[in-house]
């Protein structure tokens, strides 16, 4: 898309018209398909290892049946003895039906979404016969189908909701108290990682004491929008890095006017940006999120206010400030002119025109390993700025959970939904002591870019909340020969590895480049300076939401942008928070206040 008009009103008038297509569930599932690919990302990148798996069946559980049904080949292997409940498979067969979300990878091995190398291994370790009672494709749909099993009162044995399913299920009676098999069948892994959140994960599951869901916990890293900034482009120019917007701004005017990449052409734009400003929870590449917690305004966040009242973030007084910044810098030329054409934000990145960026500490998984690929010169850093008037770095916090694990209510077996979830659990964490079947599945894996974790039963994965300044910690630890590598957990030892590999033979296997520099740098980041972090209080919907958000924050949406491409002036703020609160936020922030004071 190019828009070369002289005319910036008639521009601008198009870029508004061209923002307006884009509806906010495209917005949604891009968001929420990268999140999820670069999460997929994290913990997988198996080794191929050759293997032969003679068919030794003289072990002890082995089903027999899962082995029939294999497409690909390969043979069961035989699996350690489990005498822990949480691990120990059924003595006969339980079948649990499921609804089951079909991932964006495709099967290519002949295999199906209910009989695959994953599920064979689960239904080979636990005895659980998984049936799909139904299947559909990608957050929306699943959304929409469960919630049509809730309309109908039909709902499988066991699914995944999000936090408005789960309160209705619970106030409709349909779901089952999970306490009594929580303590008897989850394992000492899954209790560890709940036991990490303080008990705010499992907390977020009860009502009146009764636990109605096994949720999942969200890593708080992924809440924080660092900067990230092309170091070669600052070293070239003799710019340090920055600290302050000041600091931004001068560094973003350098990268549009001192020709940064060297080529002799002014073809290279200043901070990126997306088209909707903000993020607000799953952060993406080049919000301006930072910008707005560095003048204390969280939009599309429900906070606290100094006196304790719940607000919704986008409405506050500092948001003004935060735009009228972003305002000057578009007016200057210092965020890319194009910010709010383009389709995919990624676009001036992945196409090395760009310099300068917000995002969170996985942006080495994707989109920088594009960048970094078709211009093996660039050197990205990260860092946590801008810094606010006091020289402190605000952030806001992550939900803890948002999506639970549900069993129906006279359902015989709630704790095969625990089982599967164990399971899955010390796969994905990378602590399966079944050797030869975890190298099946990383073979399988290496073999057709399919994550384990698209295939398990539930989507909801379980790791510590802190788990990226973790790793860090513990890579950095051995490096600095402070700690053994042999004592390393398997996640960190995984990064540490490809840590190596990357300073033998630098940007070589960029697969080992993503995992090792979204630590590196991003995990330096986030361990480089205290945080302010402000807490989100509110994550559900509310009755009057329900009629009438969409059209509340596509107001918000639209005036926000229109202010920061100069179409509307700075004092249209006060004209939006008015009609937001006539137009139903006000009715909405009272039902949020009621919720939140429970
Ligand atoms: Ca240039």
């Amino acid at each position: 898309m190019k828009a070369r008009s002289s005319d910036g009103a008639a521009r601008r008038r198009l870029l508004m018209s061209m923002v307006k297509l884009a509806t906010d569930s495209q917005i949604e599932s891009e968001t929420n398909s990268q999140t999820d690919s670069v999460n997929g990302a994290v913990n997988g990148a198996a080794k191929i290892v050759k293997l032969a798996v003679s068919c030794s069946l003289t072990a002890l559980l082995l089903v027999s049946c899962a082995d029939r049904d294999r497409s690909s080949g390969e043979a069961a292997a035989s699996l350690k003895a489990e005498n822990d409940p949480a691990y120990a498979a059924y003595e006969t067969p339980v079948t649990l039906q499921i609804g089951f979300k079909i991932p964006d990878a495709r099967l290519i091995t002949g295999d199906t979404n209910d009989n695959n190398p994953m599920s064979r291994y689960l239904e080979q370790l636990t005895n659980i016969k998984v049936v799909h009672s139904w299947e559909a494709k990608g957050d929306e749909a699943f959304s929409q189908k469960a919630d049509l099993a809730i309309a109908s009162s039909d709902i499988p044995d066991a699914m995944v909701v999000d936090r408005d399913q789960l309160r209705k299920l619970v106030q409709y009676g349909m779901i089952q108290d999970l306490s009594d098999s929580y303590e008897m069948y989850g394992s000492s892994l899954m209790k560890e990682m709940y036991d990490a959140t303080g008990g705010a994960a499992l907390d977020e599951a009860r009502f009146d004491g009764k636990l109605y869901g096994l949720p999942n916990i969200a890593i708080e890293a992924d809440a924080t929008s660092l900067l990230w900034v092309r170091k070669d482009w600052l070293d070239r120019l003799g710019l340090q890095p920055p600290q302050t917007l000041d600091d931004i701004a001068r560094i973003a005017q350098a990268f549009v006017a001192q020709d940064p990449d060297g080529n002799g052409k002014r073809d290279t734009v200043g901070l990126a940006g997306y088209k909707w400003l903000v993020y607000g929870q799953k952060l993406n590449m080049s919000g301006f999120d930072a910008v707005f917690s560095s003048y204390h305004a969280f939009p599309k966040n429900w906070i606290r206010d100094a006196s304790g009242s719940v607000v919704y973030g986008s409405i506050a007084p500092e948001n003004k400030l935060a735009l009228e910044k972003l305002a000057e810098w578009y007016r200057l030329g210092l965020i890319d002119p194009q910010f709010a054409l383009y389709k995919e934000p990624q676009e001036p990145i992945t196409s090395n025109r760009t310099g300068l960026f917000f995002g969170p500490w996985w942006m080495p998984y994707y989109p920088l390993s594009e960048a970094v690929a078709s211009d093996t010169k660039a050197e990205w850093r990260a860092y946590a700025v801008p810094l606010d008037a006091e020289g402190q770095y605000v952030t806001h916090s992550a939900p803890v959970t948002d999506r639970y694990l549900v069993v129906r209510k006279g359902y015989a077996h709630p704790e095969a939904a625990v089982k599967l979830l164990n399971a899955f659990t010390r796969l994905e964490r990378r602590q399966d002591p079944n050797e030869a079947a975890v190298r099946q599945i990383d073979e399988f894996a290496a073999k057709t870019g399919i994550q384990p974790r698209q295939y398990y039963p539930f989507d909801l994965l379980l790791d510590y909340t802190d788990a990226i300044e973790q790793r860090y910690h513990s890579v950095t630890d051995v490096l600095a020969g402070r700690r053994d590598a042999g004592k390393l957990d398997p996640d960190s030892r995984k990064i540490y590895d490809y840590w190596l590999a990357e300073q033998a033979s630098p940007k070589k296997d960029m697969d080992g480049w993503k995992a090792a520099k979204a630590y590196e740098y991003g995990g330096l980041a986030l361990v480089s300076r205290p945080m302010e972090r402000v807490k989100s209080v509110f994550y559900g919907t509310t009755p009057t939401m329900e009629k009438r958000w969409a059209e509340l924050e596509k107001l918000e949406n639209e005036t926000f942008l229109s202010i920061v491409v100069g179409d509307l002036p700075i004092d249209a703020f006060d004209d939006f928070v008015q009609q937001w609160k006539a137009k139903g936020g006000s009715a909405i922030t009272r039902e949020v206040q009621n919720l939140t004071s429970r």
